[in-house]
């Protein structure tokens, strides 16, 4: 219905661009004069989240807190960012139920795997393809590609900024 985005679910593998772009969408809405907040492994994952690792049941309960903190966020008035691999379908699915129609916009960062592995910024790649970093996305853990992303954006054949202003626009049309 007619509500306005309040949650954007940025998904995606290790590497894709996901808070690269999720960044750039919040300068744009700061420079609207909006208030944000981004969620992502860097201010979770040492904190609320520090009990966690990467197996399969690890990263269904990262996201679930993820999403019940970015409901509570949401509540308070702010929209928010949140940029996690978040590899499964039915973890996505909770996340989008907690919030009304219109209010979750789940954005798809389409980086293929071969892509990310090259650019392998972090040398993680690198380091799960030896063996070193075990479940990693996308080599011996999956991940499930969306199937009812609002917004898929496709990294090979646009810029960052781009595809921000992609994700603006689409709020703004609301
Ligand atoms: C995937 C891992 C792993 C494993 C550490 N698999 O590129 P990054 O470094 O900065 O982003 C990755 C981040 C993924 O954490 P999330 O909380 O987003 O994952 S999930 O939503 O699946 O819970 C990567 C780093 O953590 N990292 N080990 N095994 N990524």
């Amino acid at each position: 219905k007619g509500r306005s985005p309040r949650c954007i679910w940025f998904t995606g593998l290790s590497g894709a661009g996901k808070s690269t772009i999720a960044n750039l969408v919040e300068k744009r809405l700061h420079a609207l004069g909006l208030h944000t907040y981004i969620l992502d492994g860097d201010n979770v994952r040492h904190g609320l989240n520090k009990d966690l690792g990467f197996t399969d049941e690890d990263r269904v309960e990262n996201i679930r807190r993820v999403a019940e903190v970015a409901k509570l966020m949401t509540d308070a008035g702010l929209i928010v960012l949140v940029s996690f691999i978040s590899p499964f379908r039915s973890e996505r699915r909770l996340a989008r139920g907690l919030f009304d129609d219109g209010e979750f916009i789940e954005v798809f960062v389409d980086t293929p795997l071969e892509l990310a592995e090259s650019r392998d910024a972090k040398g993680l790649y690198a380091k799960a393809r030896a063996g070193r970093i075990p479940n990693f996305t996308g080599i011996d853990s999956p991940y499930e590609v969306p199937e009812n992303a609002e917004i898929v954006l496709d990294t090979c054949s646009a810029s960052p900024e781009a595809l921000a202003e992609r994700v603006v626009q689409r709020l703004l049309d609301r």
